[in-house]
């Protein structure tokens, strides 16, 4: 089974791209934010949580992530493949991920990291504000916080697998249909 991360800021289109990748290439898309959004939508426990977090644009702790996450992946041990999506986004996510994948005799292939300008990320956000009804990215403030907390959290987690030597880059920037070609070299 091959194991993708989509790696990337918020608003370099890990979630647009992994769409693609899950209807061309019949990978399974396994998204930490809407699994969280399914559950916000729901109204659960969990979702009532992840809600106080992601409005701030903060992190949801590793614990509650890891969990969901974990169960997430083994209703899909049939597939050809996964594209984890927004996730590990912390080291302490990547190193469960490394002890979930040990567990069950898998590996992670290759992260697929999306090189785009912070400027660009910033207008991307804002523009699907517009219409997204999504809290984290009605303002402009709260989007800065998401992409500090990047820099500050969730970029290390890059070094992490270049230690490994899994890590494969792309320009994120251009038409949606360009990157997905870069992107889909990186799969085939
Ligand atoms: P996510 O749902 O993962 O969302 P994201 O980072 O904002 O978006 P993404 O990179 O997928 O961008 P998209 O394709 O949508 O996270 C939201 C929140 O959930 C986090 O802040 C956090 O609170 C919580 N969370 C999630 N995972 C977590 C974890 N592992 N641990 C803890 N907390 C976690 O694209 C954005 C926009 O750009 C879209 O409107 C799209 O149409 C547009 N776009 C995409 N590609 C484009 C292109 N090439 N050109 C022009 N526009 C483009």
């Amino acid at each position: 089974m091959k194991n993708y991360i989509l790696f990337g800021p918020p608003g370099s289109g890990k979630g647009t791209q992994a769409k693609r990748l899950e209807s061309d290439y019949g990978l399974v898309q396994i998204s930490t934010g809407d699994l969280f959004r399914y559950e916000l939508g729901n109204k659960t426990e969990l979702g009532q949580l992840a809600q106080s977090y992601m409005d701030q644009g903060r992190l949801v702790p590793d614990e509650v992530t890891v969990k969901m996450l974990a169960r997430k992946y083994n209703e899909h041990r049939d597939a050809p493949g996964v594209i984890f999506d927004g996730f590990p986004r912390t080291i302490a996510q990547a190193e469960a991920l490394d002890h979930l994948m040990d567990q069950l005799d898998e590996e992670i292939t290759a992260l697929i990291s999306m090189d785009v300008d912070k400027d660009e990320l910033v207008q991307r956000l804002l523009e699907r504000g517009k219409t997204s009804g999504r809290a984290d990215d009605a303002n402009e403030e709260v989007i800065r916080t998401r992409l500090q907390v990047y820099e500050n959290e969730t970029s290390p987690v890059l070094s992490y697998y270049e230690n490994q030597g899994k890590v494969q880059r792309i320009n994120g920037m251009g038409a949606i249909n360009i990157v997905f070609q870069s992107l889909a070299a990186c799969v085939r």
